[in-house]
């Protein structure tokens, strides 16, 4: 997105009817003879003024409730006008194309998806976790969700991340001056326990990474996908997760042709289970089809149930079990989560479930409920789900990744900060990458086409 300095304008409310419609404008500044032509009157600072929109053969529209918010004090920190109307949609249309008449001369255009927050980026209203929190607060799904972005947008992450980027740089300010003393440096160094320094930054790193790594569970979900041969029980295994009948089971082998998905809280945790077409050779045509699409749930899946049938007599993996899980895992993300699930274990001897668990497999029956608890501890433990109750944040992938790759610099800076003075220079550069990773997480260094990629996918108006 290119980032203009023209006045813009959006319908910042749904689509659709509704009791009242809000129309924005932003502009640096707004040109007074156009808010005057707008409203016809002046507009007092941060007070609601009710105005009457007229079209160009000066009929009323709407009467309407304007107020005007002077730069920096508003939300894009430029001009803001905001004219709320009845809230439909032909109304707000018109009302617009009317703004859009009387603004030509400004240069007055519809706003970008996400222009407005942008602009309060760019401006220095807020930084780019903040920004981002608006569009998830904007889509959340849950409470839960609502809560996290909520606190991600008053700066609770953002803080966090500043005071390690202080943190750092305190640090990199002592380590770079010692390099201009390289006689005293070991000293130097021991005496301000640059090394303890570093480790106690690295542990709160790994804190911000298990709440971030909890804030992108809760923004996005877990794709957990059912998968194994026909009959099994991976439609009977949703029903029981979602406690309801949500797909058909019949002891027909191929009884489920397409993918299904329901989302679900598993112990708090937002969670879409999808159960798909049993995995097997077919000549069916739609049997086939369906089959595909399970190949493109396990491309995307997070974590996957892989199920057998504890009641078949032979535990043993058949050769072409064997080599159908490898295609799974190979097809698998690479920080998908794989579980083994022998279903139908109300069927099997104490001695097979033993003998399965051994090998590392969980045994449940779908039909009774038996180790759907212990399935659900597993589910929710691996990716770090804590229960996600108290102080949850939103997070983004973008947001891990930075996470990561700071944590991994910081780490080699302890590597480095061990090996005495040759390595010196090298703890220094690690430190300088640690802190900028973290920072774009906050976009202070973050190409523009990334940031335009991210405004992008906000709603017009926002
Ligand atoms: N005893 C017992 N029967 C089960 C259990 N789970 C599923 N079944 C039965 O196994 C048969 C197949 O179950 P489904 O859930 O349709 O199996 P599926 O894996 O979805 O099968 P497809 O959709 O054909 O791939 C049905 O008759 C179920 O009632 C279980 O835990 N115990
Ligand atoms: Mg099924």
């Amino acid at each position: 997105m290119l980032t203009r300095k023209i006045p813009i304008i959006a319908i910042a409310t749904a689509a659709g009817g509704a009791g009242v419609g809000i129309v924005r404008i932003s502009g640096a500044p707004i040109q007074a003879e156009l808010v005057h032509a707008i409203v016809g009157r002046e507009m007092p600072a941060r007070q609601a003024v009710v105005v009457s929109l007229k079209n160009a053969a000066g009929e009323t529209i709407d009467q309407a409730l304007a107020l005007f918010f002077p730069e920096p004090a508003s939300f894009t920190g430029e001009d803001v006008l905001e004219l709320q109307c009845h809230g439909g949609p032909q109304l707000l249309q018109m009302v617009v194309r009317r703004c859009l008449e009387l603004g030509k001369k400004s240069g007055l255009a519809i706003a970008e998806p996400g222009e407005f927050t942008q602009r309060a980026y760019l401006n220095g209203k807020i930084d780019l976790v903040q920004a981002e929190a608006i569009a998830d607060l904007i889509s959340a799904q849950s409470e839960a969700a609502v809560l996290g972005a909520t606190r991600s947008l008053q700066g609770t992450f953002s803080q966090a991340i500043n005071a390690l980027v202080e943190e750092i740089t305190q640090l990199r300010i002592l380590v770079e001056s010692t390099l201009d003393f390289p006689e005293e440096e070991i000293d130097f160094l021991e005496s301000a326990q640059a090394h303890q320094r570093l480790l106690t930054i690295s542990q709160r790193l790994v804190g911000l990474q298990e709440a971030a790594t909890q804030g992108a569970i809760l923004r996005d979900g877990m794709q957990l996908v059912l998968v194994g041969a026909p009959n099994v029980g991976k439609s009977s295994l949703l029903n029981r997760l979602a406690g309801d009948d949500v797909a058909i089971v019949t002891d027909l082998a191929g009884t489920t042709r397409d993918r299904i998905k329901v989302t679900i809280t598993l112990a708090g945790m937002p969670v879409h289970v999808i159960d798909t077409a049993g995995l097997r050779v077919t000549h069916d045509l739609l049997e086939r089809a369906g089959i595909e699409r399970t190949w493109e749930a396990i491309r995307h899946a997070d974590a996957m149930l892989f199920l057998r049938d504890g009641s078949e007599q032979n535990q043993a993996m058949s050769q072409e079990e064997v080599e159908m899980q490898n295609r799974i895992k190979t097809a698998l993300p690479r920080h998908a989560i794989f579980f083994e699930v022998i279903n139908k274990a109300d069927l099997c001897s104490k001695l097979q479930i033993q003998a399965s668990q051994l090998l590392g497999s969980l045994c449940v029956s779908a039909k009774t409920g038996l180790g759907i608890d212990e399935l659900i501890k597993r589910i929710v433990e691996r990716p770090g789900w804590n229960g996600g109750n108290e102080d949850l944040l939103i997070a983004r992938q973008r947001h891990l990744e930075c996470i990561a790759s700071s944590a991994t610099h910081l780490q080699k800076a302890q590597i480095h900060s061990l090996n005495g003075n040759q390595t010196l220079e090298l703890f220094a550069e690690e430190l300088r990458l640690a802190q900028a990773c973290l920072e774009q997480v906050l976009g202070r260094t973050l190409p523009d086409e990334l940031l335009g990629k991210i405004f992008s996918q906000f709603c017009i108006g926002k």
